[in-house]
């Protein structure tokens, strides 16, 4: 426990004994205030973008084998970001701010040779707790779309929680498309209040063009002295040969070889992040989750955890009022850039061939959680999309701001 001191000690221990009876809803549990992180659970889909080069490199690849590589070289960069980037100290892992629904997080990159890649990051469901998002590269022509949301589970001083939900991506000139599933992760070091992410099982990445990534994640073992590991193949979806293996350390360097020759590296080291940039707090729309939260943050900031509470018990208060009145209405919350739909046919067929190849090679096949558990399958809405940026929907998004804003 060694950097807290006694009350935290106490607040801690009381913390682990709450958590061995919680539901499964992360938004449920409550934490005690030196883990409260002032980032909102929206903004974690920017995760996937912070080496835009690497994500638009795969629309550079004219053959399909080295494009899947690129793809999979992309995916593997950003989990650093995405499950070890606020632990940047080991085990100082925090509880995201819980988005309310409709909280939107904004934002674009640009990189020297990437360009732009836009963000669009929305929370389309409150109950349960879904985020989606759209990150897209217009001159390159990659778009990144997904939703998810979580299930967890507490059992022998870990917290397990699984992904539901999807990635896919989509290379224009190509007209190729990726299925990406998310890892399966524990909380590690709960004992010791030193709390970070452990990657568990594997995840696949599924392309049109007939090629398999699968990632398997080991953590520190008898296997590998090391945390956060994973060993990767690349597979024609099909066949048993073995195009390349991916083996390292997520969270810092991995090597990409073809047989046993050396072919590629990635080290975090020698790829620095591009920063995101986002409005300034006055320019941004009242849905926007650091406008949103500003004052929740600052009361975090100040570690004034009474004032904390009082700030975001006033935002839960005020969507519960909303959601109540839109019940009466009959009016339900329009999401601003997503819709939820019951199939994806590209999702269903690039799943179909997963499968197929999985069962083939005795591997347990990739199945999709019901579409139910995240209040549908949820895809970026190109024409809403447009429609908010020509200003046609201008009296609806109005609305909305006025009932968040009252
Ligand atoms: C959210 C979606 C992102 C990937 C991702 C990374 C870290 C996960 C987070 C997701 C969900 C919330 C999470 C977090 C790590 C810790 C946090 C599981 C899946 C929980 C709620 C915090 C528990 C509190 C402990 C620190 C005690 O793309």
């Amino acid at each position: 426990m060694g950097r807290k001191k006694g009350t935290a000690k106490s607040t801690w221990a009381s913390f682990l004994k709450s958590i061995a009876s919680f539901n499964g809803d992360l938004a449920s549990m409550t934490a005690p205030p030196f883990i409260l992180s002032k980032t909102s659970l929206v903004e974690y889909s920017a995760y996937w973008t912070e080496h835009p080069e690497l994500f638009v490199a795969p629309a550079k690849e004219q053959d399909p084998e080295k494009r899947a590589l690129a793809v999979l070289k992309w995916f593997l960069s950003t989990l650093k970001q995405q499950y070890s980037s606020r632990s940047e100290k080991l085990g100082s892992e925090k509880k995201p701010l819980n988005p309310f629904l409709g909280e939107l997080f904004l934002g674009h990159w640009e990189h020297e040779t990437a360009g732009t890649t836009e963000l669009v990051s929305e929370q389309v469901s409150h109950h349960p707790p879904v985020t989606a998002y759209s990150i897209f590269n217009k001159k390159h022509g990659v778009k990144l779309q997904g939703y998810n949301g979580q299930k967890a589970s507490f059992a022998s001083m870990t917290i397990t929680v699984k992904q539901v939900g999807l990635a896919t991506l989509h290379i224009d000139a190509f007209d190729e498309d990726y299925l990406i599933t998310l890892p399966a992760l524990h909380i590690e070091g709960l004992v010791y209040g030193t709390p970070y992410v452990e990657l568990e099982r594997s995840t696949i990445i599924q392309s049109s063009s007939g090629y398999l990534a699968k990632i398997e994640y080991a953590g520190k073992g008898w296997l590998s002295g090391k945390k956060n590991c994973f060993t990767a193949t690349l597979q024609k979806t099909g066949s048993k040969e073995i195009l390349y293996t991916v083996s390292g350390q997520w969270i810092d360097t991995f090597t990409i070889k073809k047989g046993k020759t050396e072919v590629d590296s990635f080290s975090h080291k020698d790829h620095p992040t591009t920063p995101l940039n986002i409005s300034l707090l006055e320019n941004q729309d009242p849905l926007e989750s650091r406008r949103a939260w500003a004052k929740v943050a600052a009361a975090i900031d100040e570690g004034d955890y009474e004032k904390t509470g009082l700030e975001k018990s006033k935002i839960e208060n005020a969507q519960r009022e909303l959601r109540k009145k839109e019940k009466e209405d009959g009016s339900p919350w329009e999401q601003r850039y997503f819709t939820s739909k019951e199939r994806n046919d590209t999702v269903d067929k690039l799943l179909e061939v997963a499968a197929k190849h999985m069962v083939a090679s005795g591997v347990s096949a990739v199945t999709l959680d019901d579409p139910s558990k995240t209040n549908g399958l949820w895809v970026f809405d190109e024409q809403k999309y447009e429609d908010v940026k020509s200003g046609k929907r201008d009296e609806v998004l109005k609305a909305a701001v006025k009932s968040v804003e009252e």
